[in-house]
């Protein structure tokens, strides 16, 4: 199985469709360069500033990592939040979820002479696994042109179906996501992958958001990340995405907030973010079911 790749004039379900069948999928070209420019710019000073992490092997050691990604770069909000993206998401996660979250934002630079980062799935962060549900999708957003000789994710496309088992699985059919700058990859929380070695003599940078199901908690505490008086400065849709509001409505809410915050959102901007929670039984439903 090899990776597809689409156009950014891709539809959602084009892209949604290739993400569920082989676990990953590449749109390339969706950014203006410009704005990947931007991003990279405000990144800079954090980047630089963030260190080298001696420490962790899975981190690597020449690798530079950066979290609260929009206290530091307003701009990658067009990313976090971008149609295309939020369209993805909302058809791999709402089927199991009234609102989902981001649950990380990192940029990473991967540093020239860095070695291949150990294969993993994200979603081995919760202790569960429910058949045929994803708890999350990963976005990596290339902020550098993404070659197999730089570091360009390495991805295992189909692995999203290997079952975990106590035996690591066979994860040598990787493939390296090459794609040019602006151009975004898709992986389910249950997808193999990870950074690829970089044997160039340039950094490659890029920017992974994770959107987990609105009733985990979050890999990075966005609230930290993002606090209130930065997420006001954004739109509706992406404060509700950074976790400015209640899963759930009714007397099933998870996370509501009754005080005051300048970020939070009382009702997602997307109606189906926030359907009621199913009741049935109703005297309607009896008079439907058998076809009054
Ligand atoms: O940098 C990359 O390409 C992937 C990094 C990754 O998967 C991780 O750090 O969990």
């Amino acid at each position: 199985m090899r990776l597809t790749y689409l156009e950014k004039t891709a539809d959602i379900a084009p892209v949604t469709d290739a993400l569920r069948r082989d676990g990953a999928v590449v749109v390339t070209g969706l950014a203006e360069p410009a704005l990947i420019d931007t991003v990279a710019e405000e990144l800079r000073p954090q980047l630089d500033a963030s260190g080298l992490d001696t420490r962790s092997d899975f981190n690597g050691s020449k690798t530079l990592r950066t979290g609260a990604v929009l206290t530091a770069a307003p701009s990658a909000a067009a990313l976090v939040d971008h149609d295309l993206v939020v369209g993805v998401a909302n058809e791999t996660l709402l089927p199991y979820c009234a609102t989902y979250q981001v649950g990380s934002m990192t940029a990473i630079e991967i540093l020239p002479g860095e070695s291949a980062q150990a294969l993993h799935r994200d979603d081995s962060l919760y202790p569960i696994e429910i058949n045929g549900m994803e708890l999350e999708i990963g976005v990596m957003w290339a902020l550098d042109d993404f070659t197999a000789e730089n570091g360009a994710t390495r991805i295992v496309p189909g692995s999203h179906r290997f079952i975990r088992s106590w035996h690591l699985p066979d994860v040598s059919g990787w493939e390296s996501a090459v794609m040019p700058k602006g151009s975004v990859l898709f992986y389910l929380g249950s997808t193999w992958h990870g950074g690829g070695a970089n044997r160039s003599d340039a950094p490659r940078l890029g920017l992974i958001n994770t959107y987990s199901l609105g009733w985990l908690r979050q890999e990075s505490n966005q609230y930290l990340a993002t606090p209130p008086e930065v997420a006001a400065r954004f739109g509706t849709r992406l404060r509700a995405l950074l976790g400015y509001t209640a899963h759930g409505s009714g007397d099933d809410q998870i996370g509501k907030f009754p005080g005051n915050c300048p970020a939070w959102v009382d009702v997602p901007p997307e109606p189906a973010w926030r359907d009621e929670r199913g009741q049935v039984g109703s005297a309607a439903d009896v008079e439907a079911q058998a076809g009054v």
